[in-house]
């Protein structure tokens, strides 16, 4: 990147302290990093001791077959066990584990207790389907309770669960069946999207494929479904089921899910994980970065399940420490655009964990419509999924906290497994758009092209130098792809595919993937950096931006926009401010206006869509987009 273009991001300058209150109680202190650097393994040993261990371990890492790692060797225990009976055991059954809600507005309250029977007479129902350890379930689900229940009965009995966002097309969920070789398919009727059902068992039908023995359909919707022989209600077979079941313990490395990441380009990789050091590392940092205290907090991470951060932070990590979460089923602008803020008010929620995108489009909606809510309760709030830029960074914690609570920006990926690099709400003074320094029993540094670490106030890739506990063990099928995707770039360092940078205190700024940094008149400018530039425009509520081919240029950026506020907006002042915060060489060449972007699961804009948009050619694959509709509005407002 430009020396110029970095020091204009270094310029914020803004911090925001711990609040008092929550620094005196708050579950992790500053001591916590020195005493994790010190001992490292012993660290993450005592996390481990957080969970219920059937056998202990007798190793705790075993990185001898490196980058294949085995953390807690010889331990054994079961995932399910810990996230619901040990909380039922400890007197806690009564404690609600879900507040779930329906788009339509019906709702269900489940306790530890509850979800215990539900989950045991789940894990019998597979059972009794001829699933066992070792198998593969692919989960195909809206957000509602069974989907959870359906995860931890997998877990439960030793199949691994392979989760297929409910959004995804019949080709994508087919890929992902075929390449798991799933036994069973456990999805819904549908489920409720943006005020009407959805359906979901039809793409079921159209992706099973041979090694598919049933598929296990929860009605949610009631619509019409299509039957074979093949098919069972849920109702039916799992509802009948004794509410006994006995876990038993698995090894630490028993495979717990595989889940896809579809990157830019080539074959979904199947990122899998394992037991013990994942549970680990999720509890760990769900307690220590929300600063979790169980018996009063209601937590609520909107992802969807879909997603590893639905895996890590909606199920495993707040039910492993006894959490009590809110499950929302649909749109955030169902039946009108202050409906999370309503949830808020109504259960309320203490920590809210959410991403930029969504952050920036209650932005867009206006100040005026969280204003309306009673939004006290809230005292941590979190940010996942992409930069986040300092605009939303600051719009979060003045509308949404009342400018008193900490945000927490979490970086990580479906192959850390869980937080790697974070704010501690009770340590950090904040800096707006920093996720700040690796937690505690985390190493990672920003290096050069030639792996050295770069000096504080310069840029390059960030990588991770030690192992971690909930780390990839491998891709699904394929280790040398995992090697070489990760691990091959320089030797013993973990590439995660993103830019950072180190500011002069030598905290860490997130800048996207390296993919996106577009190299314009022999600078490189990172896409995070103008998008960021743009939506510090008052006019601008949401940027994405492309580095479209230019035979003079190299590459020339374009922009797409989305506007906030009423009235037209002029192009040339959008293209003269970009110009002002990181100088004339990070202009856009192109400004287009778009109603909306079109984006991933998780938020994540798919450039490469856009890329084709800039360069003037026909749009190449748009399957893995959260809403296929998107497409046609760019389209309509470009006119093309
Ligand atoms: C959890 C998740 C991983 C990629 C990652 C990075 C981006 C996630 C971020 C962030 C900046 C953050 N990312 N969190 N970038 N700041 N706080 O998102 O997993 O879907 O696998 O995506 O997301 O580029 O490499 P996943």
């Amino acid at each position: 990147m430009s020396q110029e273009a970095l020091s204009n991001l270094l310029r914020e300058n803004r911090r925001f302290a711990p609040p008092a209150d929550l620094a005196a109680q708050a579950n992790v202190k500053e001591s916590a990093y020195a005493e994790a650097a010190d001992d490292r393994l012993g660290f993450w040993s005592r996390q481990a001791e957080r969970l219920d261990w059937a056998t202990p371990w007798t190793q705790v890492l075993d990185w001898s077959n490196a980058p294949f790692a085995k953390w807690f060797v010889g331990g054994e225990l079961n995932i399910a066990y810990n996230c619901v009976d040990r909380h039922v055991e400890a007197g806690n059954g009564g404690r609600v584990a879900f507040h779930w809600e329906g788009e339509p507005g019906d709702t269900r309250t489940i306790t530890y207790t509850e979800l215990k029977d539900e989950v045991c007479k789940a894990a019998n129902a597979l059972t009794e389907l001829g699933v066992t350890k070792g198998d593969r379930v692919a989960i195909y689900m809206p957000m509602i309770p069974e989907t959870a229940v359906a995860m931890l009965a997998c877990a439960r009995i030793g199949a691994t669960h392979s989760v297929v966002f409910g959004g995804f097309s019949v080709s994508a969920l087919r890929s992902r069946i075929e390449d798991a070789q799933a036994k069973l398919v456990i999805t819904a009727d549908g489920g409720y999207r943006r005020g009407a059902p959805s359906a979901l068992k039809p793409t079921v039908d159209q992706a099973v494929t041979d090694t598919v023995e049933n598929v296990l359909v929860v009605r949610r919707t009631g619509q019409d479904v299509e039957w074979t022989d093949r098919d069972l209600w849920w109702h039916d077979v799992v509802d009948r089921q004794s509410a006994e079941h006995t876990a038993q313990p698995h090894e630490a490395e028993h495979p717990l899910f595989i889940l896809y990441t579809s990157g830019t380009t080539g074959k979904p990789k199947g990122i899998l994980h394992t037991t013990g050091g994942y549970l680990t590392q999720v509890a760990y940092t769900h307690w220590a970065v929300f600063d979790l205290k169980p018996e009063t907090d209601v937590y609520w991470c909107t992802a969807d399940v879909g997603w590893v951060t639905g895996h890590s932070y909606l199920v495993y990590g707040p039910l492993a420490n006894g959490a009590t979460s809110v499950m929302y089923e649909g749109t955030p602008d169902t039946p009108h655009k202050g409906r999370w803020w309503e949830i808020i008010e109504k259960y309320r929620v203490t920590v809210l964990y959410t991403a930029p995108t969504a952050i920036r489009t209650c932005m867009k909606w206006g100040d005026a419509i969280p204003a309306e809510f009673d939004l006290s309760s809230l005292r941590v709030l979190g940010s996942v999924g992409e930069p986040i830029n300092p605009e939303a960074y600051v719009w979060y914690r003045e509308r949404i906290g009342g400018g008193r609570i900490p945000v927490v920006d979490t970086w990580w990926q479906t192959e850390t497994g869980a937080m790697m690099i974070s704010p501690l709400p009770g340590v950090t003074h904040g800096k707006p758009g920093a996720a700040m320094r690796p937690l505690p029993g985390i190493s990672a540094d920003v290096v050069d092209g030639e792996a050295n670490p770069v000096p504080d106030g310069s840029g390059g890739f960030l990588v991770l130098t030690e192992p971690w506990p909930s780390m990839a063990r491998t891709i699904w099928g394929n280790p040398d792809r995992f090697v070489e995707t990760y691990w091959s770039r320089w030797p013993g360092l973990y590439f995660a595919g993103d830019g950072a940078k180190k500011d002069e205190d030598g905290d860490l700024w997130m800048l996207g993937r390296v993919d996106d940094v577009m190299l314009v008149s022999g600078h490189n400018i990172s896409t995070t950096e103008v998008e960021s530039a743009l939506v510090g425009h008052p006019r601008v509520a949401e940027a994405a931006v492309v580095g479209a081919n230019d035979p003079v240029t190299g590459k020339a950026i374009a922009a797409f926009v989305i506007v906030r506020g009423e009235g037209e907006v002029d192009v040339e002042e959008l293209r003269a401010h970009v110009g002002q915060t990181l100088g004339p060489i990070a202009k856009p060449k192109q400004v287009l206006i778009v109603p909306e972007l079109p984006k991933t699961r998780s938020g994540k804009i798919v450039r490469r869509i856009l890329q084709d948009i800039a360069e003037g050619r026909e749009i190449g694959d748009a399957t893995t987009l959260a809403d296929a509709g998107v497409m046609d509005s760019i389209k309509k407002a470009l006119d093309i």
